[in-house]
């Protein structure tokens, strides 16, 4: 059969899982269906982005405020519901939790459950949608802790690197699931046409050096002077490339984390005097994004802790963030460190 050919047949999501499953107990049948249901929930998710711009009743916000303190967009609450009601309903989890949703929800008595655990962000960068900016859901899986009622909090007080699977949808000028069970990290894209994301990425590796770094500079007034240095590094002629690298800031970090993953390069969130431990949620956003970067030969750290190593103390406990290539989280968290200049 044709290159040509084969290429226009495709694989999906449950082929690749398959060939997985012998090396890596983590893609069993039980994960294929919840990354199956997952899909659903990211499919019906596109289906309105892509059309928001043409009923406005999607668009704007809904009044209220969340658990993070921020404003609720219509397609956060839509997107958080899509995730929660096709999650209880997948078979196969003990419980859920959800960035835009205070403690944690249960899977109803009168529905099956399973032996996993997810937490998810149904939509990061949300505030970028009334401007059709890509936006993404993050999602992240444990298996529960084995004695532990399924309701409670501990089965998610987790290290990531207990994770047993995490991933991204990037809904940007194609819509994207890029995920990993822990063998490497794996892009597929949405093929519209015939509703089935199908293998455009395998396994992707991250430049083991960038030329891009992403942060937010109108926060640098509030930062200390370590924080500051690593950024007058990326900014300098000190940098391997010999001149400063290039500033992209999307203000999505799905969408900016994809990139990096892609050409090489370093994505910041550090604390400040405003928000000591940043913005970004451990659990629902550093966690997986940390072992996707990892497994694709990244890295990922709080400045000074490597973030797979930090045992989360409550659900949407915050963390500085430095995430990307190898040898730029090395420079960036060494510079935190007081070394390396
Ligand atoms: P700021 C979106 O709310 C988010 O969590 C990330 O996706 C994004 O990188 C960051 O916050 C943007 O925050 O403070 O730069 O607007």
């Amino acid at each position: 059969m044709s290159d040509a050919i084969k290429y226009r047949m495709g694989t999906t999501i449950t082929e690749h899982l398959l060939q997985s499953e012998d090396e890596f107990p983590a893609a069993t049948g039980q994960f294929t269906q919840l990354l199956n249901e997952l899909i659903t929930g990211a499919k019906l998710i596109s289906r309105e982005i892509n059309k928001a711009g043409l009923l406005a009743d999607l668009l704007g916000l809904t009044g209220e405020i969340n658990v993070q303190g921020e404003k609720v967009r219509k397609l956060d609450e839509f997107a958080d519901h899509v995730f929660i009601w096709r999650m209880q309903r997948s078979g196969l989890l003990c419980a859920l939790s959800s960035e835009e949703n205070e403690g944690v929800i249960r899977v109803p008595d009168n529905l099956p459950r399973g032996n996993y655990v997810i937490i998810f962000d149904p939509l990061d960068g949300s505030s970028n949608i009334d401007a059709n900016v890509s936006i993404g859901t993050i999602f992240s899986i444990y298996r529960r802790i084995e004695g532990v009622p399924c309701g409670t909090v501990e089965n998610f007080l987790r290290r990531g690197s207990e994770q047993v699977a995490a991933g991204y949808f990037l809904y940007g000028s194609s819509t994207m699931l890029v995920y990993t069970v822990g063998n490497g990290v794996h892009g597929f894209t949405l093929d519209p046409s015939v509703g089935e994301f199908l293998l455009s990425h395998p396994h992707i590796r991250m430049p083991e050096q960038g030329k891009i770094y992403s942060v937010n500079e109108a926060n640098s007034m509030y930062w200390d002077e370590r924080t500051r240095a690593v950024i007058d590094y990326f900014k300098s002629g000190r940098t391997h490339l010999g001149k400063p690298y290039t500033s992209r800031y999307i203000g999505s970090m799905v969408a900016d984390f994809h990139r990096n993953l892609m050409y090489g390069g370093i994505y910041m969130y550090p604390g400040d005097s405003g928000k000591p431990s940043g913005k970004l949620r451990l659990l629902c956003e550093a966690a997986p994004m940390a072992f996707i970067a990892e497994q694709a030969g990244g890295a990922a750290t709080d400045g000074r802790r490597r973030i797979l190593d930090i045992k989360a103390g409550s659900l949407h406990e915050r963390t500085p963030l430095f995430v990307g290539s190898r040898q730029d989280v090395e420079k960036a968290t060494a510079i935190m460190q007081g070394h390396g200049l």
